[in-house]
């Protein structure tokens, strides 16, 4: 399929709001992308995609997570919008043929990030965070961090979702952890 033919399918299926928002991700994550040498059409298909299952309710994302393995830590139960990734991946190979593994990988993991990110993983997982109708109050200072260096974007990022998630009493998913611990083993091997 093409660039339009994917967005025609995601405005049917997606809420206005979220539709706006897929679209909005997908053209900050090809600015992004600018700099790197990663494959354009991977950046602006995961992008797209990302949110494919966000508009699922909580009951509906656990139980497709049951019935198809998809379930990898007890924070997912108590949280189930965080399976969101996870299903959106499973639902775009099931239902829209996309096979791709980078790709599928960048939907899977775009809300905790994970140990091994790509540079396709992380362009999805900070335009998801940094498209311009999010208002975050730190999200110039990101804009700014990213522009300079992904890593630090990303580590920046994980310190505001931390400090947000202690400051709830919200349940932290491993991965999110596991994620901010990379980049700081990567950074202490540059040492
Ligand atoms: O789907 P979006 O709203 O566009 O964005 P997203 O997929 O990044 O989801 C954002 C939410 O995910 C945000 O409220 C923070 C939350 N989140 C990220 N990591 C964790 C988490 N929530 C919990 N409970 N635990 C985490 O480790
Ligand atoms: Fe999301
Ligand atoms: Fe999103």
């Amino acid at each position: 399929m093409e660039k339009q033919a994917y967005i025609n399918m995601l405005k049917a299926k997606l809420s206005s709001e979220r539709f706006a928002h897929s679209l909005a991700v997908m053209e900050t994550a090809l600015s992004l992308a600018e700099n790197y040498a990663v494959d354009q059409k991977k950046v602006w298909l995961a992008a797209l995609l990302h949110d494919y299952a966000k508009d699922l309710s909580d009951s509906v994302l656990l139980k497709l997570a049951r019935e198809n393995n998809l379930l990898s830590c007890q924070v997912e139960k108590y949280q189930p919008n965080l399976l969101h990734g996870p299903v959106g991946a499973f639902l775009c190979k099931r239902d829209l043929q996309i096979k791709d593994q980078e790709i599928l990988q960048a939907i899977y993991y775009h809300t905790t990030g994970h140990q091994d990110m790509t540079l396709l993983d992380k362009i999805v997982f900070l335009a998801d965070l940094l498209e311009p109708e999010r208002s975050y109050p730190w999200v110039d200072e990101l804009r700014q961090i990213c522009a300079a260096n992904l890593d630090k974007g990303l580590f920046f990022v994980f310190e505001q979702i931390l400090q947000y998630l202690l400051h709830t009493k919200t349940l932290i998913h491993p991965l999110t952890i596991k994620a901010r611990n990379q980049l700081i083993y990567q950074r202490l091997d540059m040492k």
